[in-house]
Order: C-alpha cells, then sequence, then structure tokens
C-alpha cells in the first residue's frame, strides 16, 4: 500500500482522517520527529485547535523548519483546516504569533453581529468560473458538492494578490463574507473544510492529493444544482442505553421515557429500535449531514475506558464519512477503581475513538449555576472550559433538556418568560423553560436563557436545544423556544424534539433561524429517510447537501 506521512501534533480527532486514508487505499506513516518530515514525500498537517497553539506546538517539537523545507523541495503538502490557516500570514486570533507566510494573507474572525459563529456546516468550495461551460477543479473539489466546515476564523479572498502570487482558490461564503475554502500551488494544497468528514465529495479530495491530480479544467454540470452557500443542515441522532437484556440498543422515548407503554402506561421493556452502528451507516446513507449518540444512561458501573460507546465510535468512524457527535456522561468522574476521571480525559477518549464534537448536558447546569454563585467569575475548571481551551470551542456541544414551567403573568417569576400561543389547560398563557438535568429527572431553579449565556461565557461552540414537552410527540418543533434561544444567542443552534414528518423541518428552517434541525423517532421508525426530508426541503427551495452514491 502506498504511504503518506501524517503529523501529529496534537491530541486531536485525526482517527476520521486516518480512516478515510485508509479508506482512499493509503497507508499512514506517523511523523512524531522533526527527522520524520525528512522521510516523507506525501505530508499531511491536519490542524485542531486554537491558530497560536497550533504554532507554537509546531515550534517547540521543532517541526516548523522541516516543513518549510519539505515545501521548499517540491513534495506533496497538504494542511487540514488549521493546517491551512498556518500557512498564512498570521491570524487575528492570535494577533502575536507569526504564520509560515506562505499565503500572504491574515485571518480574521467572522462577524458574529449577523450571523452564527463558528461557521458550522457544509459549504461550497468553487474556483471562480473563467467560461461558462467549463470550471476549475482544484483536486477533485467539484462546484456542485458541499464540504464541511467548522471555524470561527476564516482568511479572506483577497483575488488579485492571490493569483499575482500563483494560487489557485476555490472559495466559499458565509453570509457576506468571501473567504479561502480551498487553495493550491504547485505541490502545497490546503482545505479550511474537513476532507475527511466531508462524506464522498471529501474522500475524493484526499484521493485527488494523494494521487497527484491537482488542477483539471472540466465541462460544467449541466443539470445538477451548483447554487453556492451554507446548506440547511439535517442530523439524524440516536439515543443508546443498555437494555433490560444487557444489550446496547437504539432506543427513543416519549417526552424522555424510553420504556414501553403497557396495559399499565408505563414501565415495560426499553424500546428497541436498532443497532446503534448499523442505524448510524443507514442514515449517512441516506444523506445525513450529521450523526448523533447520546448515551443516555452513561452505562453506570463500567471502568471508562471500556464504555461501549467508544467501541461505537471506532467501528461508526470507520464508515460514516460526516462529523460524530457523542453525548452523556461527560463530567469528573471517579472509576470503577478509584481513580479520578476528568472530563477533558473522557472527551479526549471519544476524539481519539472518531468524535468531532462531545455533547455536555447535566454537567453544564451544575456548572452554570457555580458560575453564577462565583459572581460570574469563570473557574477555568469545568469541562466546558477545560475541553473547548484543548479541541476548540466548536469541538463543545452543550445539550438543553427543557421543559416548560406554566405561569399567569411574567411577574409571578423572576425566570425569563415568553407569551406562549399555546397555553396550558388550565389558561396560562406565560411560560419560561426550565433547565432538567439526568435526562429530564430532576427540574432546577434555572432556565435556559441563564444556562445559554452561561455556557457561552465558558466557551461552548454549539447549542442541541432539546425540549421535553414535544420529545417523541412528532407534533413539531417547538418553535417558540428556539426564537427565543436564537434571540439572546450568537453561538449555532441546533433544533431539536418534536420532528414527525418532513414538513415539520421546512416549518423549524423558515419560521426560525436555527443552524440545523435533528430528527430521531421519524427516522427510528422508518416512517421517513433522511433523503425524504432533504428532497422535500430541497422542492421547498431550501438549499440541502445532496448525497451522493
Ligand atoms: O446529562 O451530560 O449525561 O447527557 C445525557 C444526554 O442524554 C443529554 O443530552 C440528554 O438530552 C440525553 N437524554 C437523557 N435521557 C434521555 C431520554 O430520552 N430518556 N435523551 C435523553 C434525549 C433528546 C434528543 C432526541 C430528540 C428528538 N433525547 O436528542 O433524540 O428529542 O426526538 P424526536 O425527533 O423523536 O422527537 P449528560
Amino acid at each position: 500500500m502506498p504511504v503518506v506521512h501524517l503529523l501529529d501534533y496534537v491530541a486531536g480527532n485525526i482517527r476520521s482522517l486516518v480512516n478515510a486514508i485508509e479508506k482512499v487505499g493509503y497507508q499512514v506513516e506517523w511523523v512524531k520527529t522533526p527527522e520524520d518530515v525528512q522521510n516523507a514525500e506525501k505530508l499531511i498537517l491536519p490542524g485542531v485547535g486554537h491558530f497560536g497553539h497550533c504554532i507554537t506546538q509546531l515550534s517547540n517539537g521543532g517541526f516548523l523548519e522541516p516543513i518549510r523545507k519539505h515545501i521548499a523541495s517540491g513534495k506533496p503538502f497538504m494542511g487540514i483546516c488549521v493546517g491551512l490557516q498556518v500557512l498564512c500570514e498570521g491570524s487575528a486570533e492570535d494577533p502575536s504569533v507569526p504564520g509560515l507566510g506562505l499565503v500572504p494573507v491574515r485571518l480574521e474572525r467572522f462577524d458574529s453581529t449577523t450571523k452564527s459563529v463558528p461557521h458550522i456546516g457544509w459549504n461550497s468550495a468553487k474556483c471562480p468560473s473563467k467560461s461558462p461551460d467549463k470550471y476549475t477543479s482544484l483536486y477533485g473539489l467539484h462546484p456542485q458538492n458541499k464540504y464541511y466546515y467548522v471555524h470561527s476564523y476564516a482568511a479572506p479572498y483577497d483575488e488579485k494578490t492571490l493569483a499575482d502570487q500563483g494560487w489557485t482558490v476555490a472559495t466559499s461564503t458565509y453570509g457576506d463574507q468571501t473567504f479561502i475554502g480551498a487553495i493550491g500551488r504547485d505541490n502545497v494544497f490546503a482545505t479550511q473544510f474537513h476532507p475527511e468528514k466531508s462524506g464522498k465529495a471529501g474522500l475524493r479530495t484526499i484521493e485527488s492529493f494523494l494521487n497527484g491530480q491537482s488542477i483539471q479544467i472540466l465541462d460544467s454540470p449541466s443539470s445538477q444544482t451548483t447554487a453556492s452557500g451554507l446548506t440547511r443542515r439535517v442530523i439524524a441522532c440516536l439515543d443508546v442505553r443498555t437494555n433490560d437484556a444487557g444489550d446496547l440498543v437504539v432506543t427513543k422515548g416519549d417526552q424522555y421515557d424510553v420504556r414501553e407503554k403497557g396495559a399499565q402506561q408505563s414501565g415495560g421493556q426499553v424500546r428497541n429500535l436498532g443497532k446503534p452502528v448499523d442505524m448510524a451507516k443507514r442514515y449517512y446513507e441516506q444523506g445525513a449531514d450529521e450523526v448523533t449518540f447520546l448515551n443516555i444512561t452513561s452505562f453506570r458501573n463500567c471502568p471508562v475506558a471500556d464504555v461501549p460507546m467508544l467501541e461505537i465510535l471506532r467501528r461508526t468512524s470507520e464508515t460514516v464519512f460526516v462529523p460524530l457527535t457523542i453525548g452523556g456522561g461527560i463530567r469528573d468522574t471517579i472509576d470503577t477503581d478509584g481513580s479520578r476521571i476528568s472530563a477533558l480525559d473522557i472527551a479526549t477518549m471519544y476524539f481519539k475513538s472518531g468524535a468531532d464534537k462531545v455533547s455536555i448536558g447535566s454537567d453544564a447546569v451544575t456548572a452554570a449555576e457555580l458560575y453564577y454563585e462565583n459572581k460570574c467569575v469563570l473557574s477555568g475548571t469545568t469541562a466546558i472550559e477545560t475541553i473547548s481551551k484543548a479541541y476548540g470551542n466548536q469541538a463543545v456541544v452543550v445539550s438543553v433538556d427543557p421543559k416548560r414551567v406554566y405561569v399567569n403573568k411574567a411577574e409571578d417569576t423572576t425566570h425569563r418568560t415568553i407569551k406562549t400561543k399555546y397555553p396550558n389547560s388550565a389558561g396560562q398563557e406565560f411560560c419560561w423553560y426550565q433547565c432538567t438535568i439526568k435526562g429530564g429527572r430532576e427540574g432546577r431553579d434555572f432556565d435556559v436563557y441563564q444556562l445559554i449565556k452561561a455556557v457561552e461565557a465558558m466557551g461552548a461552540g454549539e447549542i442541541l436545544l432539546n425540549c421535553i414537552d414535544k420529545d417523541g410527540s412528532n407534533s413539531g418543533f417547538d418553535i417558540e423556544l428556539i426564537n427565543d434561544v436564537k434571540s439572546f444567542t450568537t453561538i449555532p443552534v441546533i433544533a431539536s424534539s418534536g420532528a414527525g414528518n418532513p414538513g415539520h423541518f421546512e416549518d423549524v428552517f423558515n419560521q426560525t433561524t436555527t443552524d440545523a434541525a435533528l430528527g430521531a423517532g421519524m427516522f427510528h421508525r422508518n416512517e421517513y429517510t433522511v433523503k425524504d426530508v432533504k428532497d422535500y426541503l430541497a422542492s421547498k427551495g431550501l438549499l440541502v447537501r445532496e448525497f451522493e452514491n
């Protein structure tokens, strides 16, 4: 098998990159010392976390000079995400730290006054077209395809300067900002997006780099859509737990009750809707833009290193090349042998097993309550802070499990209320959204606004916004809740709970500014496929990523 060298300089999630490289027929050799770089023919630099941290790590490890030499020698080099950013002159993220200066631009932070930051999701990477019937394909990039991006800083597109220096650029646009999606010159190629997380289109990009297929001029596609911009992200969610027979199954609750309803209303067997790895693969093949696993009982009494979710992630990441999120039990823990394991250690195990993001539920509420008790001073020790510092904000999702508490009027509570179009049976027209912990079992005197403001300050990168009242109801998303949350946060929001048919996805995308929408039960029960949802959204004029077979 031909070999590619991968520079392992941070404890990031590079398992999926390794899986992607192996999938296209190459074998990975690790670069562990600066000397190893000299032996590399094809070199890939993945990037995780902050720009300054990345450069410092490379510099402290003695890698910067060997990388420069590798590039200057004309041998193939590919940078991914922060691996593209280090080729630039510098970044607003760490203004005092210089980059390699190969690409003559400085990275800027996306403007968060008009859109969510980070920029998360599937977007284009297109070379400006020189004629209507031809397009330039940089390392297999196609104008019809979408690629998975997740970043807060981007390299602005300065056409003239870049062209003058011989760079070919594929651009992407977020809001009104156009930036470098991918860039190539001679032996150097770099992508801001993650090709290893970009489905088949991404695998083709990696393969083109490894096969040295740099720039091609091809006929433009005639019938397919080549519209630019961020697509509507559709996520499939798998709630996983052990059933009464001890098997790990995908389950789904009604308002978080996952037991079959028997004659006595509740208390039957745990619903078994299928096997986690098989179902994740099925949703990937149906075109899911992301797959989320929630370990809903945290598999108590099991040594942390053996949690079955690690194996699920390992196996899933071998066949599923879209982002994987894992939630449940991410908090400081005492292991079965009495040793202390930090939330960061647990997250690291998940990242190394193939996760791209971790989702934190109960621990986020507890940490947020302490944050206010501590007069809004950050402790620096919470799961959110430690994980986002090590892996970047985009790697930390906070899963919120709220339920409505009705009151007669706003003044009856100190919590942030909304006036709802759906009063309760007692006719009360105001409600606040109460945070719960432990899978909805315990309600706190704490509302969603308080929680989200605190976790924003701690460095959360995305909100998974469930709603217990709507969960499993098939009655549509809680549009009022989503609109309220979107009015006060700038970090991306994933709408969750209540999806029962494709029209509910259209409603949530048209009636709110949600950044993504998630479904569970309707997919698990085979009532609709993810493709049904996307086809429907496309028929209504909403931009979605088309799945390639
Ligand atoms: O608190 O950090 O250990 O995390 C536990 C995680 O498990 C939390 O993210 C919490 O939301 C989740 N969880 C705990 N108990 C349950 C349960 O159902 N008994 N599941 C549970 C929550 C919510 C969704 C669901 C959507 C869509 N599931 O992700 O998939 O509501 O469902 P639908 O489309 O069928 O309506 P921690």
